[in-house]
């Protein structure tokens, strides 16, 4: 073993012969909890050579959803640079050359394939060792394959998943060569719903399939999925609900023309896109990391079971002060914030207090916006005109408000559900909440 300088003035031990690195602080990812991370190193005052991003992705940190809204329009499409992190919540463009003047070091088109963090160190696939002194895991996930469902053929051409800009380049591509043609979107969750629109908007015929009664069944109820079907319909999608797919049809040249569902439909198909879910990238920490549901646990600081290593964004299980639970949430606002959160607490632990955040996840389509604060849980309690362009639900669970839910509102309207499911009040009459409405939430 050799000692070797590091780059933060410390000795470490190194196997004879082991090329490597060394950081203070290593952030594993470069997606969107590495760039707000990035971000909030640089406000509370990291040192130039201090910091360093491995990404597996050859671009720097850039805003995900993005990828199925702005990218996919057939007219002045989203293209990088213009949507690097961290412009989704309106701050700086963070561009390789923002990182250069940093003195922050990114490690683009590098997997990690093992981490120990006892030592301390990550090896990359180059065979370089980084050794870090905090290291922040924000591996985010991977999109879950048909094949883990037992249907194979999701290499051909014209299947698409979409979760980096990588799988989004080739589904324009496959989209543009199909103009006219059919499409067909298997899942009936976000993917799939933001996919489904922008097809149509790129001309192309489009069904959706999906196991369950109704789109978007982890959050909407009957009710609301109702409105947005109807609004699909009105665009001309077709929706084959209660079934799967069960195999794919090719040509001699191996490209799908179509789709064997279980319930016995045949349908046509020039291109499928595939968003049937997603898996935490955990693997690299299984059996030294504590997980649950799925993630990496974390505590209120975003701190692991090993206390120099923290994980945010769709990879951590973190506690919901407002549930009194530990959850794990796929979605830009809580990546973005547990990112920040994480960044404080580790250089500045006396002045940073527990994570308290408050669920939020939205979607644009078409002409539609919606937004959810908090949880779905308990009794739903509409309001608004669901045959016009605005309404909503509150949620109210054990005589408390958990949940708001609004289309089409302003921003002081979304400001004020926000508030209102943050604030948590009792509700003990529930045709009185129905009354007052959107109301409700504004007078809180
Ligand atoms: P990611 O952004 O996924 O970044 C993870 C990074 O880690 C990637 O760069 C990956 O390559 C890298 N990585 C993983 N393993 C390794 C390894 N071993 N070595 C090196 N690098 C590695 N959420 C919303 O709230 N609203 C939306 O409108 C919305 N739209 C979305 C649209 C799409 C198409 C997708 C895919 C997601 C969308 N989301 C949306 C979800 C949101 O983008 C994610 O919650 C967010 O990106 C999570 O950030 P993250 O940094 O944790 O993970
Ligand atoms: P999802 O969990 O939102 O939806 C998965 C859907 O897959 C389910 O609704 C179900 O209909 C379907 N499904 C499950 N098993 C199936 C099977 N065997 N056959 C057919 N359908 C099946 O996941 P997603 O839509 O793939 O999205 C992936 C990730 O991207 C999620 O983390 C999501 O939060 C994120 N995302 C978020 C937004 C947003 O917040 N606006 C937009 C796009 C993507
Ligand atoms: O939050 C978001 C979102 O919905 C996007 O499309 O961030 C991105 C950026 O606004 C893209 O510029």
């Amino acid at each position: 073993r050799v000692k070797v300088l590091t780059t933060y003035g410390k000795f470490d031990e190194r196997p004879k012969g082991e090329m490597g690195r060394a950081f203070v602080y290593v952030i594993l990812g470069g997606g969107v909890a590495a760039g707000y991370a990035a971000l909030e190193f640089t406000k509370k005052g990291v040192s130039h050579g201090e910091l360093c991003i491995i990404s597996e992705e050859p671009v720097a940190p850039y805003e995900r959803p993005a990828l199925s809204k702005g990218f996919l329009l057939p007219e002045a499409p989203a293209r990088l640079p213009t949507f690097h992190t961290c412009v989704g919540a309106n701050e700086e463009r963070l561009t390789p050359k923002w990182y250069k003047e940093h003195g922050i070091e990114l490690i683009l088109g590098t997997r990690v394939k093992s981490a120990d963090v006892r030592r301390k160190t990550l090896l990359t696939a180059t065979g370089e060792t980084i050794s870090y002194k905090f290291l922040i895991i924000a591996t985010g996930a991977r999109a879950l394959k048909l094949e883990e469902f037992g249907v194979s053929g999701s290499d051909a051409e014209n299947v698409c998943y979409l979760r980096d800009v990588a799988d989004a380049t080739r589904l324009v591509e496959v989209m543009q060569k199909s103009a006219g043609g059919n499409a067909v979107v298997i899942g009936g969750g976000y993917i799939g719903m933001e996919c489904a629109a922008s097809l149509v908007i790129n001309k192309l015929n489009v069904s959706m399939v999906f196991p369950e009664p109704h789109c978007m069944g982890r959050l909407f109820t009957p009710k609301i999925a109702s409105y947005y079907e109807e609004f699909y319909k009105s665009k001309g999608i077709n929706f084959v609900k209660g079934t799967v797919l069960s195999s794919f049809v090719f040509d001699d040249e191996g490209k799908v023309t179509g789709v064997n569902l279980k319930d016995g439909t045949y349908l046509p198909a020039d291109l499928v896109v595939v968003g049937i879910g997603i898996r935490p990238n955990t693997s690299l920490f299984e059996g030294q990391l504590t997980l649950e549901k799925g993630g990496i646990k974390v505590n209120s600081r975003l701190q692991t079971s090993n206390t120099s290593v923290y994980a945010v964004g769709d990879v951590a299980s973190f506690p919901v002060k407002t549930f009194g639970e530990i959850r794990r949430l796929e979605h830009v606002d809580a990546a973005r914030k547990s990112a920040r959160h994480a960044v404080a607490a580790i250089m500045e632990p006396d002045k940073t207090p527990e994570f308290d955040y408050l669920p939020f996840f939205y979607s644009r389509v078409f002409s539609l916006s919606w937004q959810f604060y908090g949880d779905n849980s308990g009794e739903a309690v509409y309001f608004g005109d669901f045959s016009g362009t605005s309404f909503g639900a509150y949620w109210v669970h054990k005589g408390q408000l958990v949940g708001s839910f609004l289309e089409g509102g302003s921003k002081e309207e979304y400001e004020a559900i926000a508030n209102v499911t943050r604030v948590k009040p009792a509700v003990e009459d529930l045709s009185e909440l129905e009354r007052q409405g959107l109301g409700f939430a504004v007078a809180v």
